[in-house]
């Protein structure tokens, strides 16, 4: 090793690395910061400004895009032509290259850093001398992340350390790490709002997905698990939640997670959705975050039992003490925690405690599923902001009974179909999950608040897809419901509503359905 070129942002544990290869006799070109922190610690560097006779300019756009420093990651010493080529223009060879890039995501995510600031933060000239070096990998070794500065220390002292799967491997990192980078600046510029149609849905579909943390295991023990995250995720998503305390997060806790705070989130007021095996099996909305624990835990106190418990407003003292007090829970998903109400958690430190920025908007986006031999994509189904209700029946619903009817209709939503949700008083009172048929939901949602002693008697009820007959509406009356919130859309729909007037039960078509499997 002759030569290196060193241009970094983040300057941890450089200075040591060059040292090492000033003590090995290795020539040391570098940028401007870097050279200037590599001279005050006495160690001899060239400016790469000198090195090419051309100075950085355009406020350090243009620093190391010159033929004498990509010549010299390129060109192969191994060829002939090469060597010659290189010999005439004044290119030498560069052996090793340690570079780490403009902090782009961290700037992009502070919220005082303006537009022009965070574009000011796209680097192209280490992404390119990172990605001239890493194509040439067998004769430059292509370095961008500080863990393995160490590896080069032991090719100083050992060459035959660096075999080709080491260059491989450093090379492949390289080209991990750019597309990261340039995703996040995509996500980035394209701004939150995406509009696709489903024409303008991609010919081609590249993902860049990365681990954000290795899992014990999957959805079972036998399966292999990790946990990647979408470059540029959005603040508010799961992925970017801060575990404050806790065990590991295991695969069904991200999910189930994630279905209670997409759940709860799409409500205004104070709300706590319970989510059990992906679904909810209690949720409310209350004058405190206590009083809708307390709601949402009475739905089905068997079920709460090791659920995920998400709540839209600071978790305080007296809804951490409920909750430790009564029932055991895998996880709790809040905006913000008091800090009393971290100090009573601490007393059970099993408990994964994750605090999410919930104000930041939901993302959209797309959706994806796995099938054999391909994927699924489709748009996200965002909870719509304004729920539109077609009144349908002779009887119009109440006030009161409108408030249940959305507040049913968003929990629906999140409840795998066929979904049936008995509420009352913004709160569940029955729900009933993942029957194959709607008939099936609907008893089950009533078995379930009779289980807990929960009258269904003048509640309402909400149904995630149309009913096809009119028998669906006949038992609800018969279960004493006095109003439903469907999408209609039946065939049958003029039976239906029929069956809605003979019973005095107010009906409100949604048009739209809400699925979920
Ligand atoms: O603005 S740049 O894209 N133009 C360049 O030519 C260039 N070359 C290296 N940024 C460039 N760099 C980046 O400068 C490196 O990727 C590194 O992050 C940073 C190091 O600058 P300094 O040594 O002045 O602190």
């Amino acid at each position: 090793m002759k030569r290196a070129l060193i241009s970094v942002s983040d300057k941890t544990g450089i200075i040591d690395l060059a040292r090492a290869l000033h003590e090995a006799g290795v020539e040391i070109l570098s940028t401007g910061g870097t050279a200037r922190l590599l001279s005050q610690s006495d160690i001899p560097v060239v400016e790469v400004a000198s090195y090419t006779g051309f100075p950085e300019m355009l406020d350090g756009r243009l620093k190391t895009l010159h033929p004498r420093i990509h010549g010299g990651l390129l060109g192969r010493p191994d060829r002939p032509d090469h060597r010659t080529a290189m010999q005439d223009a004044g290119i030498g060879a560069i052996d090793l290259l340690v570079v780490n890039l403009y902090p782009f995501e961290r700037t992009s995510r502070d919220a005082h850093a303006s537009f022009a600031e965070v574009v000011e933060q796209i680097d192209i000239g280490g992404p390119a001398m990172l990605r001239s070096a890493a194509k040439n990998h067998e004769h430059v070794l292509p370095v961008v992340d500080s863990a393995d500065y160490e590896i080069v220390i032991e090719a100083l002292r050992n060459p035959a350390r660096i075999t080709p799967d080491v260059r491989r491997h450093l090379a492949s990192k390289v080209f991990a790490h750019t597309a990261r980078y340039d995703g996040i600046i995509a996500r980035y510029l394209e701004g939150p709002g995406e509009a696709d149609t489903p024409e303008s849905l991609p010919e081609v579909l590249t993902l860049t997905f990365v681990k954000r943390y290795a899992m014990r295991y999957g959805e079972n023990p036998h399966q292999r698990a990790a946990f990647y995250e979408t470059p540029g995720a959005s603040p508010a998503s799961i992925a970017q939640a801060t575990k404050i305390q806790g065990k590991e997060m295991s695969f069904n806790n991200v999910a189930d997670a994630d279905a209670a705070l997409e759940c709860v989130r799409a409500f205004a007021e104070p709300a706590c959705v319970i989510v059990k095996h992906a679904n909810p099996c209690g949720a409310a909305l209350g004058e405190t975050v206590a009083a809708a624990y307390d709601r949402a835990y009475a739905t089905d106190p068997t079920s709460a039992f090791g659920g995920i418990i998400a709540v839209n407003r600071p978790l305080d003292e007296a809804t951490a003490a409920l909750i430790v007090g009564r029932q055991f829970v895998e996880v709790i998903v809040a905006p913000e925690v008091s800090a009393q109400a971290a100090r009573i958690l601490a007393d059970k430190p099993g408990i994964r405690v994750l605090v999410v920025n919930m104000s930041a908007p939901t993302h959209t986006g797309l959706d994806y599923r796995r099938v054999s031999g391909g994927l699924l994509v489709q748009d996200r189904d965002v909870p719509e902001a304004e729920v539109r209700l077609e009144p349908v029946s002779r009887r119009r619903p109440t006030p009161t009974e409108t408030r249940d009817l959305v507040f049913a209709w968003r929990i629906a939503q999140f409840v795998k179909s066929n979904a049936i949700v008995f509420a009352r008083d913004g709160r569940t009172i029955g729900i009933g999950a993942g029957q194959m048929s709607r008939v099936d939901s609907a008893r089950v949602a009533v078995w379930k608040a009779q289980e807990a002693g929960l009258e269904v008697k003048g509640s309402v009820l909400a149904s995630d897809a149309f009913f096809p007959f009119r028998d669906g509406l006949d038992s609800a009356a018969a279960a004493g419901v006095t109003a439903v919130i469907q999408p209609g859309g039946s065939v049958r729909d003029a039976e239906v509503i029929a069956s809605a007037c003979e019973h005095d039960i107010a009906m409100v078509f949604t048009g739209r359905r809400h699925f979920r499997h």
